[in-house]
C-alpha cells in the first residue's frame, strides 16, 4: 500500500471567504490535531506522516511535538511555509519590491528549514501568493530575480538528506501575475536550484481542462516530480476531497506514476473539510487514492503496449478503461485484512466512538480553524 500523507489543517475549522464553520470536537492545538491525523493512520494503515503548515502549527518545542507524533505513531511530514498571510505582504513576500520585507519572508522560510531540523522532517514545502493585480504594477522579471535569490539561499541551507518542494498556482490571490503560476516556471527555477529542488503539484492549481497527468509524465521523465498536493475541484481550487470531482483523473494520473515506476513520490493531500466531517474527510480521501491506484496497478501493461505499438487506439484505450472499470474495493478490503486492518476503515472509525469522544472531551479553549 502507498503512503498518503495528511495535513494537519485539514482537521481544523475551515471554510470559504463568507464563512468559517465550526464542528464539534475540532482540534485546539497541533498536538490535537496529530492525535486526529492518527486516527486517519490507525484505520488505513497508510497515513503515517502529517504535513505541518507555520506558522499554523507554532508550538515551544518542535522536539517534543515530533516526540508526540511517535508516541502516536505517525511522524512529522513536510514543513509548509506561510509567507502570506501577513499585512506586510500585501505587495508579496520574497519577491516584494521592498527589500525588508524580502528578507522577513526570507527570514520565516530559513526558521522553516530549522522546523525541518527539529521535527526530523525530510521535506520543505514552499508556495508564494506572490504576484500583481495590475498591468505595469511591477516588472515581471525583477519579480523572477528576487524569487531566484531567495530560493537559492534557502536552498543551500537544507541539510544532508533534505529537498525542498516548490508548488505552483494559476491564479489567487493574485489576479493578473503570479510569480509561480505554472509547472514550467516551477521547474525552471528548480533546474536552476539543483538535485534537492523538486516542484508539487497541487491538483487545484490548474486552469480548468489542464490535462495534468501530461504535466505529470513530463516532470518524472525529468527527475524533478517531487510530490502531490492532492485535492479536487468543481471550478476553481476548491480544496474538495481527492478523487471526488473527477475520479477518473485521478485514476490517469496514477495511471502515469505507476507507468513510470514512480509510486515512492509523495502523496500529500491539501484539503479543507468545510461541511464534512474531518477525520472521516480525511479517511474517504485515503481509500479514494487506494482506489484509484489499486486501478492503475490492473493496468495490463503489455497489451496497452502491444497495443499502442500496433497504432490500435480502441484497444489501447480499452485496456485502460478495463482497468478503470474495475471494482477493486474487495480487493482493498482483502488486502487491508490480511495487514490486521479492519476492511472498512470509515465503519470502524464510525464504531471506534472517537467522533463522540473529542466533542465530550474538547470542551474550552479556542479551536484551530483556517489560518491557525
Ligand atoms: C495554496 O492554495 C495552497 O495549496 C498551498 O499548498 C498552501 O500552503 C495551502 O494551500 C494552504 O491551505
Ligand atoms: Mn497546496
Amino acid at each position: 500500500m502507498i503512503e498518503i500523507e495528511t495535513c494537519s489543517w485539514a482537521y481544523g475549522n475551515s471554510g470559504t471567504r463568507f464563512k468559517v464553520f465550526s464542528q464539534r470536537g475540532v482540534p485546539r492545538d497541533p498536538y490535537e490535531k496529530l492525535a486526529d491525523a492518527a486516527q486517519v493512520h490507525a484505520f488505513t494503515g497508510a497515513a503515517s506522516r502529517v504535513a505541518l503548515h507555520i506558522p499554523w502549527d507554532q508550538v515551544a518545542d518542535f522536539q517534543d511535538l515530533s516526540r508526540y507524533a511517535s508516541e502516536l505513531g505517525i511522524r512529522i511530514g513536510a514543513i509548509n511555509s506561510n509567507v502570506f498571510q501577513d499585512d506586510d505582504y500585501m505587495l508579496g513576500s520574497v519577491a516584494n519590491p521592498d527589500p525588508r520585507i524580502r528578507r522577513k519572508a526570507l527570514d520565516h522560510l530559513l526558521a522553516c528549514v530549522d522546523v525541518m531540523e527539529a521535527t526530523g522532517s525530510d521535506t520543505l514545502k514552499l508556495w508564494f501568493a506572490d504576484g500583481t493585480n495590475y498591468p505595469g504594477q511591477d516588472d515581471i522579471r525583477a519579480r523572477q530575480d528576487r524569487l531566484a535569490e531567495a530560493l537559492a539561499t534557502v536552498y543551500q541551507h537544507l541539510g544532508e538528506g533534505r529537498r525542498m518542494l516548490l508548488e505552483y498556482k494559476l491564479f489567487e490571490p493574485a489576479f493578473y501575475t503570479t510569480d509561480v503560476p505554472d509547472w514550467g516556471t516551477a521547474y525552471a527555477h528548480c533546474l536552476r536550484l539543483g538535485e534537492k529542488a523538486q516542484v508539487v503539484v497541487d491538483t487545484g492549481h490548474h486552469a480548468p481542462g489542464t490535462n495534468i497527468e501530461f504535466i505529470v509524465a513530463v516532470l518524472l521523465r525529468e527527475g524533478k516530480l517531487g510530490g502531490f498536493d492532492f485535492n479536487s475541484r468543481f471550478y476553481a481550487d476548491d480544496d474538495l476531497m481527492v478523487g471526488a470531482a473527477d475520479p477518473f483523473q485521478l485514476f490517469r494520473i496514477m495511471h502515469e506514476i505507476v507507468s513510470a515506476d514512480a509510486l515512492g513520490v509523495s502523496f500529500m493531500l491539501d484539503q479543507c473539510h468545510n461541511i464534512e466531517p474531518k477525520i472521516p474527510g480525511q479517511i474517504r480521501s485515503v481509500m479514494n487514492i487506494q482506489e484509484a491506484t489499486a486501478k492503475a496497478l490492473l493496468v495490463d501493461r503489455a497489451a496497452l503496449a502491444e497495443a499502442q505499438a500496433g497504432g490500435d487506439v480502441l484497444g489501447a484505450n480499452a485496456v485502460l478503461m478495463d482497468a478503470y472499470n474495475t471494482d477493486v474495493r474487495p480487493r482493498l478490503a482483502a488486502l487491508r485484512e490480511s495487514q490486521g486492518l479492519d476492511p472498512d476503515p470509515m465503519a470502524a472509525y464510525h464504531r471506534s466512538g472517537y467522533a463522540e469522544k473529542i466533542a465530550a472531551e474538547r470542551i474550552g479553549g479556542v479551536q484551530a480553524g483556517w489560518g491557525a
